[in-house]
């Protein structure tokens, strides 16, 4: 373990090339706003693609023409991803009702719902960037912080009003999120200035400074979720912070404080693994604010800047360790954490169909295919959505498996929202199979860059395969989670799902087994390099002993760790031992 306790300070040459960037940005201005006037090219330079990060905004090209327009000696087909902050996942029917019409308007006519409780609108060009990013902001969401080496936006279980308990947290998320939103002047000055209405946003003083973050931000990206058991549906475990709600009668008495948590790894690395957080502590509601900006700041000061693959704070606690890290914490808060509450969770996956509220209302909650919202000739879901956005009087809540809960629906207002659903076919998407409600995809082909393999293309594809050996063996309606990226960056959470898969390159997959259905323990390698065709094969003899052979209520992730196809993984570092013995 580390000893020396001081924060390291390091001459600029010895950090990532990415600290350099953020020191000379002046507040994350960087040329930004040149770049976007050069109509030479439809990109920004690499040094801004890495600045508009914090404005939320990826630059991206097509990569499905590549090929195509290398050919033809073009540039490649440039566009940018937008990712919109929605903390705690809630967004009213007006504001869908925008994010649909700058899907249209704007970007490839489609809307992601992201595992983190955001939209994303792909394929937008550099000529109407600036202009989709004021009608964002004009919808009162906003993109800052949505990306970048901050804290990302914050997470929130989605259900409405069936607890006080839910209401309490989903106000945490939010304060948190407002509490450690960046200052700096440049998202207005570079995106909204001199738009009608946003005047008063602008930061004048050119001293201006982030009290929180310093010029140079964190070493890398932060993320945070608070949780209310039984329900994990935020997968508490991935995030470097989280805030598991304690509930006693009915209130928020307070949270276990996790911290450590993250996904990504690099294949052939193994000095990079995903690690499932650790409960650090208990705080009380009043003191959650304080606990997550003196967790960021610990972060801030000791996490690694000279290696990004080493810089999330996963490493900072274990490279120093648990009981330092809470020291440390506790130093910066002033007072000590409690000691952990009990809590049970249940399953990360969402809960699917109708549930009432206390308040009267009803809420649904919606499959969303990886969390794409389309019109496809057969399925009209964005326009069924957007028609049920017209009329609803509640709200919208994204959720972190990439679903939508349509909140707060009146008793009067429940049947015409069902004749909509019903028009348009969306009421059959939560009667899906077990599998399926539990599929998740991240986007990779065609607008990632960092993809290996496709991933929310083929997964549908997958699934309906492996459905058929389910049902074929009486498990159709049996919830296994089953996710998939594109690469070993994480973005779906593959490595806390009961089936994994992560890809290597076009059509060969890693297969890992064994997570916990709760997310409470990581799965394993099962299988390397997996041609995508023989994946059926592969499966169907454990789905089969599953069926014959599980014990009463056996989840399909402790099935085959208990049937040794894997070897549990106790903790990240384990993560790349050998394969398990059948
Ligand atoms: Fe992610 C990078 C998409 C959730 C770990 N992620 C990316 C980029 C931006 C690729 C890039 O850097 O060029 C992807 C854009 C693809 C595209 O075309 O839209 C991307 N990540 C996504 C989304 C949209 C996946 C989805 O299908 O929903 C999710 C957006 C969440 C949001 O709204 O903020 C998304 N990414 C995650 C998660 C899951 C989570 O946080 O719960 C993880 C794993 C958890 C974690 O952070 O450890 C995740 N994304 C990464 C990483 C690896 C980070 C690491 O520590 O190694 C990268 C690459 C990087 O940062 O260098 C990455
Ligand atoms: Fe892209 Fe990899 Fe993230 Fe998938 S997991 S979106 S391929 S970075």
């Amino acid at each position: 373990m580390v000893k020396n306790t001081e924060p390291p300070v390091l001459p600029l040459d010895e950090k990532s090339k990415n600290e350099t960037i953020k020191d000379v940005s002046n507040y994350l201005r960087g040329t930004i706003a040149e770049g976007l006037v050069d109509t030479s090219t439809g990109a920004l330079s690499d040094e801004d693609t890495q600045l508009t990060k914090f404005h939320g905004i990826y630059q991206q090209d097509d990569r499905d023409l590549r090929r195509e327009r290398r050919k033809a000696k073009l540039e490649k087909a440039f566009s940018f991803m937008i990712r919109v902050r929605v903390p705690g996942g809630v967004a009213t029917p007006k504001q869908w009702l925008e994010m649909d019409r700058i899907a249209n308007t704007h970007a490839n006519h489609t809307l992601k719902l992201t595992t983190r409780q955001a939209f994303q609108f792909h394929g937008i060009v550099k000529g109407v960037l600036k202009q989709s990013m004021i009608e964002i902001n004009r919808s009162c969401l906003d993109t800052i912080a949505a990306c970048g080496d901050v804290n990302r936006n914050v997470m929130c279980n989605p259900t409405p009003h069936v607890s006080e308990a839910h209401a309490a947290t989903l106000k945490l998320s939010q304060d948190i999120s407002d509490h450690l939103t960046p200052q700096t002047g440049a998202y207005h000055e570079i995106w909204l200035k001199g738009e009608d209405g946003f005047k008063e946003k602008i930061t004048p003083d050119p001293e201006e400074i982030e009290p929180l973050y310093g010029k140079h931000y964190l070493p890398r990206k932060f993320k945070i979720v608070v949780a209310v058991p039984p329900s994990n549906d935020v997968d508490i475990f991935a995030h470097c912070l989280g805030f598991i709600a304690i509930i006693e009668g009915g209130k928020v008495v307070g949270y276990n404080v996790t911290v450590g948590g993250g996904m990504g790894m690099k294949h052939g690395d193994k000095s990079t693994y995903p690690v499932l957080a650790q409960v650090m502590g208990f705080c009380t509601p009043e003191q959650a604010v304080d606990v997550a900006e003196k967790v960021m700041l610990v972060q801030r000061d000791y996490g690694d800047r000279t290696n990004r693959a080493h810089a999330r704070l996963k490493y900072t606690i274990d490279d120093r360790g648990l009981d330092w890290f809470r020291a440390e914490v506790e130093q910066r808060l002033g007072y000590k954490l409690g000691d952990e509450r009990p809590y049970k969770f249940e399953g990360n996956g969402d809960r699917y169909g109708w549930v009432d509220g206390t308040d009267g209302n009803h809420h649904l909650t919606l499959f969303i295919q990886n969390g794409r919202v389309k019109d496809t000739e057969k399925f009209k879901l964005m326009t069924g959505l957007r028609e049920i956005a017209k009329i609803h009087t509640g709200d919208f809540r994204l959720t972190a498996n990439q679903n939508l809960t349509i909140g707060s629906i009146t008793p009067e207002m429940r049947p015409k929202i069902e004749a909509v659903l019903k028009e348009y076919g969306i009421n059959r998407t939560y009667e899906a199979s077990g599998i399926r409600l539990h599929s998740m995809a991240c986007v990779a082909l065609p607008t990632c860059g960092l993809s290996l393999a496709e991933s929310e293309r083929y997964l549908p594809e997958l699934v309906g395969e492996i459905e058929e050996i389910l049902a074929e063996n009486g498990l159709r309606d049996d919830a296994i989670t089953i996710r998939m990226t594109g690469c070993p960056n994480g973005c779906a959470r593959p490595y806390l799902a009961e089936i994994g898969f992560v890809g290597r390159s076009p059509g060969k997959y890693n297969l890992y087994l064994g997570a916990g259905f709760s997310g409470d323990r990581l799965n394993k390698l099962y299988k390397e390099k997996a041609l995508a065709e023989d994946i059926p094969d592969i499966l169907r003899p454990i789905i089969e002993a599953y069926a014959k052979s599980r014990t009463e209520g056996e989840r399909f992730g402790d099935f085959v760790v208990r049937k040794n196809y894997v070897k549990p993984t106790e903790h990240g570092r384990d993560f790349h031992e050998g394969l398990g013995e059948v």
